[in-house]
């Protein structure tokens, strides 16, 4: 069983013995009108817009809620053959690093923009972990149009989180790595004072969205696993959760999770942006990837960066508290009132409740129970609203709904558990199917929740759906919270690794996508009409300039390209009505296929290897003589000299 392997079974045993929990039956409580409310009629629209983390396929997968039915799969942070992004020429530079072209990655986590605390729906954030990078998307047209590469960090899991006016968004390293990665040749024994836990603070412009990498701080070598901001009183603080307090360099439960307590890791960001603003921290040189995607010319460009200020324990001692927090915290959430911050320690038979006005007070009483590395460590006590007892086994992630109440995902006893946040009390347990991670209810982490669903994003299937070989695609369940006690109503697959989610009524996006307008298509290659339609050669470089209409593509057929070529087919679809894409493929291209939305311009790269002749066609099925749109591409030897015709 997986569940035990993750804790090591004698954990799971104790903690059995700890809190007296019943295992849980698999059998399935479904309301009667459950299927009712879940059913959006043929034609209808669903309520709300989820946006569910890929986990390992590297991408954002929407959702509509209730219904569960997937709606797409925005491209991110791995390829797309399904729509040519990262392998048309114009996509490739938002997957370059430091470390040159990554086709994949690792996605965690997801933030909506926020507006004092709301959900304003302009952008939403993602994070990949292996790589550390951090991507921007934009809402009105749902693609990926900004990728930041974060240095000095690995494992970035701490992250998308962002500020209560999306001032930052932040990202902290999972993985404690030697500052500067040029410096990382060192003995992994000196993991005790070489390596540190990083934590970004990317500025986002307040029009355009972009990013901008504007400080880090240097922080103990312990792990950073999540955060969050706070909100209102709290909105200058930042709050991370640190396991691995022992700073051990093997994960061996042995080793990492003797220390009673770890820590919850409280940042005031204002006061460290002032520091840097006085001119505080050093620079470091360093390389990483800023990645932008123009929408007006719909081509991404890659830039190099050399530099970042750093911000050192020291310079930080007025601004950076800890606080002890029991056993391998994982999720770190705060409710939306700004005053509760609530730790998940997954090794913890509770759930510790922490008072941001308390913390405050023990700051200004100098009420401390020593330093970790430089960092002040209030008491815990000091710190402390209240402890949720017996809650369930393995607590992970915690949302809130607006009305007082919490609800923690328990991965070991794999149920959700609802509790009042002011007097602690459990006040209603769900069981889910099976082994739940992130939980997710729409507006879940800000300050104004839109309730009414509750999402538990499961890690184990089982025996949920019907046997697709040893691999099963992971569960979603969604519940209803809207009344005192939960109901579960629907069972759903999900696509890659579902990890957190974010959601927020369709009504606030729907009207605002849009599709582009060939006016303002400033691709440098557009072919604004098929009269301008030709094939340019330039030495061994030949840029052809077509058009898609339905149903024929201009040119059509062209011959006098010779093997060796790089034959650049710069494909600009000259439809004006919804949902009317073409698609571009040529037999033996290494590149994919391109995917052309209106009014858009994509490029194809492709190099002929052999002599021959080679059909292309639309992928998109895009009108009833969407089969006779279609061409020949004739390729002669290098060195040949068949005339150009098209
Ligand atoms: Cu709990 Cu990577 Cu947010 Cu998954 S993490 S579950
Ligand atoms: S590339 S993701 Cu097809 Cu021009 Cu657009
Ligand atoms: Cu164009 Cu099919």
């Amino acid at each position: 069983m997986k569940s035990l392997k993750f804790f090591g079974l004698g954990s799971v045993m104790a903690l059995l013995l700890l809190s007296g929990c019943k295992p849980k039956g698999t059998e399935t409580a479904v309301t009667g009108d459950a299927a009712e409310r879940v059913y959006v009629a043929p034609g209808k629209y669903d309520e709300f817009y989820n946006f569910v983390s890929g986990g390992f396929n590297g991408q954002v997968n929407v959702y509509g809620l209730p219904s569960g039915r997937l709606l797409k799969v925005l491209p991110v942070f791995s390829v797309n053959p399904e729509n040519g992004y990262g392998y048309s020429e114009e996509t490739k530079p938002m997957l370059q690093t430091s470390h040159g072209f990554i086709p994949w990655d690792d996605q965690h986590h997801l933030s909506l923009s926020q507006t004092n605390g709301e959900v304003d729906g302009r952008w939403l954030f993602a994070n990949a972990n292996n790589t550390p990078r951090v991507a921007r998307l934009d809402l009105k047209t749902f693609k990926t149009v900004e990728i930041l590469e974060i240095p000095n960090s690995a494992g970035n899991h701490s992250s998308p989180f962002l500020t209560e006016n999306t001032e930052y968004v932040v990202a902290g390293t999972r993985f404690a790595v030697p500052m500067d990665d040029e410096n990382g040749d060192v003995p992994i024994e000196s993991f005790k004072s070489n390596f540190k836990g990083v934590l970004s603070f990317i500025g986002i412009d307040k029009q355009s969205g972009d990013m901008d990498l504007s400080f880090q701080i240097e922080a103990p070598g312990i792990n950073f696993d999540l955060s969050h901001a706070g909100k209102k009183k709290s909105g200058d603080w930042f709050f991370f959760s640190c396991y691995n307090s022992e700073k051990a360099n093997t994960l061996l439960e042995v080793n990492a999770s003797q220390n009673d307590k770890d820590f919850i890791m409280a940042v005031n960001w204002k006061k460290a942006a002032e520091l840097v603003k006085a001119g505080k921290g050093r620079k470091v040189v360093t390389e990483y990837a800023h990645n932008k995607f123009d929408e007006s010319t719909h081509t991404a460009t890659s830039t190099m960066k050399k530099e970042v200020i750093v911000l050192s324990v020291e310079d930080m001692k007025d601004a950076m508290f800890m606080i002890p927090c029991p056993k391998s915290p994982h999720g770190c959430d705060i409710d939306p009132t700004g005053e509760y911050i609530v730790g998940s320690g997954k090794l913890a038979a509770l759930i510790p409740v922490f008072s941001f006005d308390k913390m405050i007070k023990a700051i200004a009483d100098k009420n401390f129970a020593g330093e970790f590395d430089g960092v002040k460590v209030i008491k815990y006590e000091a710190a402390l609203h209240g402890e949720v007892q017996k809650p369930g086994l393995g607590p992970l992630h915690t949302e809130f709904d607006g009305k007082g109440n919490a609800y923690t995902s328990m991965f070991v006893s794999s149920e959700v558990v609802k509790w009042n946040i002011k007097d602690l009390k459990v006040l209603d347990r769900q069981p889910t199917f099976y082994s739940v991670g992130h939980l997710m209810i729409p507006g879940g982490d800000s300050a104004k929740p839109f309730g009414k669903y509750l999402v538990a994003y499961n890690k184990i299937t089982k025996d949920r759906y019907l046997p697709t070989g040893p691999e099963l695609a992971q569960s979603a369940q969604l519940y209803d919270i809207s009344g005192d006690k939960m109901k579960l109503l629907l069972d759903y697959p999900t696509f890659g690794e579902p990890h957190y989610a974010q959601a927020l009524p369709a009504e606030m996006l729907k009207d605002q996508v849009k599709f582009f307008r060939i006016e303002d298509n400033k691709h440098p290659y557009a072919t604004k009409g098929e009269a301008e339609s030709k094939v340019v050669r330039e030495g061994n470089k030949v840029h052809v300039y077509m058009t898609s209409i339905r149903s024929h593509f201009a040119p059509d057929n062209i011959e006098g390209i010779r093997v060796g070529d790089e034959v650049l087919f710069h494909v600009t679809n000259l439809e004006q009505d919804w949902d009317i894409p073409h698609g571009f493929a040529i037999k033996g291209a290494e590149n994919a296929e391109l995917l052309i939305m209106p009014g858009e311009t994509c490029t194809l790269k492709w190099i002929p290897k052999k002599p021959g002749m080679y059909p292309m066609y639309c992928t998109d099925f895009c009108s009833a003589l969407h089969q006779e749109m279609q061409g020949y591409v004739r390729v002669s030897p290098a060195g040949s000299n068949t005339p150009l015709i098209y």
